[in-house]
């Protein structure tokens, strides 16, 4: 590759862009700008390769291809064929799955796709083997109320969304909440941490049909060989929503009884968190569930998208390589590193620490809500996001949690000095801002109050950390 071909692309085809509507081509300038300057420690996001940015924005975006390699409804899908069984064969081999399907748009839809795959194979209903042989718009009305009051009918048990669960796993405010009777279990209130043989008792009184384990703000790992063994003592299908840390498992950092992929019946993913692909879903499943899986699109799924899956494919072959493994293994030694920092400055972390790629920090213990720290963070060049703690006082709003992760700043190279750094920029920032009062003198939950020079010398320190850390090195937008 010539020294200066990522910076030719990406100028043509800003230029290109400009042409028709600058303000556009402004806009993802700026994005490059903003994102070089910040300190970025939301933990579900990443710096996706220019090969893999570069894979999306061409004419497979044009094209039409539902049906499956080789089985399409359009005409003309030999070169999505390529990519999609290309994207999916990475995807196998990576993670030892016997299947993979890459249509889904996101985490939602992958999760969409298994819930409809397994309720598919798993209720005998006529409703549901209607739909299976039909389009979805040929149900009638009959149809669907058959297929609503079946559906309403099946329990799904999966982790509490303060304790780090996800909104997919059967919450009011996802489809999920409304199309299973959902139960969690959460975390134990002592250690934070996943509670066995409470999640065995509540699989024994509930019998799920489908038991789901994965998170998006629990800072450990979860025990797949034990997850399945509860979900087979009651006859349930064990599913695994592995978005989160997908890229420790491709790295394998996450071997034997927490991978979920030789444990899970089901596997779901994104493929822009830790595993640093396009914005994207996947699942991968074993051959009992394949056939209902690939009737995501049109079942579930709108058209897939060519350009993504051939972005998915670019990064897929990325995360094989064996620096990726090394990538996935600095992940977790620099949020270790970060929950370290900060402890030791006297920070209070939900279950005390870490052992993936992020670290909750409960930021009651610095007389803060989560919406007031996150704030704070962000005026002083830090960028994060507040979630709930587990019994969180303040609801899933305000929160009394901030969620930081380690995946994108390893992506650009900083280590586990930097780190410390950033845990002390972290605890200056919160140590140093105190609650704001509403107009009437009650305490507000939003307001905070923070030296606007201490916020400005912060981001300065941000920016000193980053600089030896250029992001996109190759990419000059002149
Ligand atoms: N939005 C993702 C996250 O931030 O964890 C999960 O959907």
């Amino acid at each position: 590759m010539s020294p200066n071909a990522e910076s030719t692309a990406f100028r043509s085809a800003l230029e290109v862009i400009r042409a028709v509507e600058p303000r556009v081509a402004d806009a993802i300038g700026a994005e490059l700008t903003d994102q070089r300057e910040s300190l970025k420690l939301i933990a579900s996001e990443n710096y996706a390769s220019p090969a893999t940015l570069l894979a999306m924005g061409n004419w497979f975006s044009d094209k039409y291809a539902e049906g499956t390699v080789g089985r399409r409804f359009y005409a003309g899908c030999q070169n999505v064929d390529t990519v999609e069984a290309l994207a999916a064969e990475h995807a196998r081999e990576l993670f030892g799955a016997s299947h993979a399907y890459v249509q889904p748009h996101s985490g939602i839809d992958a999760n969409l796709v298994a819930f409809w795959a397994i309720l598919a194979d798993r209720v005998e209903s006529p409703a549901l083997r209607r739909a299976q042989v039909r389009q979805v718009n040929e149900l009638t009305e009959a149809d669907w109320f058959a297929l609503r009051r079946e559906l309403g009918d099946q329990r799904m048990l999966g982790m509490s969304l303060d304790a780090g669960g996800h909104l997919t796993h059967g919450f009011r405010p996802n489809i999920s909440g409304k199309m299973f009777d959902q139960r969690s279990y959460g975390t134990d209130p002592t250690t934070g941490l996943i509670d066995y043989d409470r999640v065995a008792e509540a699989a024994r009184e509930f019998r799920p049909l489908i038991l789901v384990a994965g998170y998006s703000a629990y800072p450990r790992k979860v025990n797949f060989r034990i997850m399945r063994e509860i979900a087979d003592s009651v006859g349930a299908t064990f599913m695994v929503d592995m978005a989160h840390f997908a890229g420790l498992v491709a790295g394998k950092v996450f071997t034997g009884d927490f991978d979920p992929v030789p444990h899970a019946h089901i596997v779901t993913t994104t493929t822009h968190k830790s595993l640093r692909g396009p914005r994207g879903g996947m699942v991968l499943c074993g051959p009992e569930l394949a056939d209902q899986v690939d009737r995501g699109c049109p079942m579930v799924l709108g058209g897939p998208l060519p350009h993504v899956m051939a972005a998915k494919a670019v990064a897929l072959a990325e995360a094989r390589r064996p620096d990726f493994a090394d990538y996935a293994s600095r992940i977790v030694a620099n949020a270790q590193a970060l929950a370290d920092g900060l402890l030791r400055r006297g920070a209070k972390l939900v279950t005390g620490g870490t052992d993936n790629h992020l670290v909750l920090i409960d930021v009651s213990g610095y007389g803060l809500t989560g919406r007031q720290a996150e704030q704070a963070l962000l005026d002083s060049g830090i960028v994060t996001n507040r979630n709930a703690v587990p019994q969180d006082p303040n609801g899933a709003w305000y929160t009394s949690g901030i969620r930081i992760g380690t995946p994108a700043l390893t992506t650009r190279g900083l280590g586990t000095a930097e780190m410390d750094a950033t845990a002390e920029l972290i605890h200056t920032v919160l140590s140093q801002t105190t609650p704001g009062a509403n107009a009437d003198g009650s305490a507000s939950k939003a307001k905070y109050v923070l030296d606007p020079a201490l916020a400005d010398k912060v981001s300065r320190q941000a920016g000193e950390l980053l600089a030896g850390f250029p992001l996109y090195p190759a990419v000059d937008l002149g």
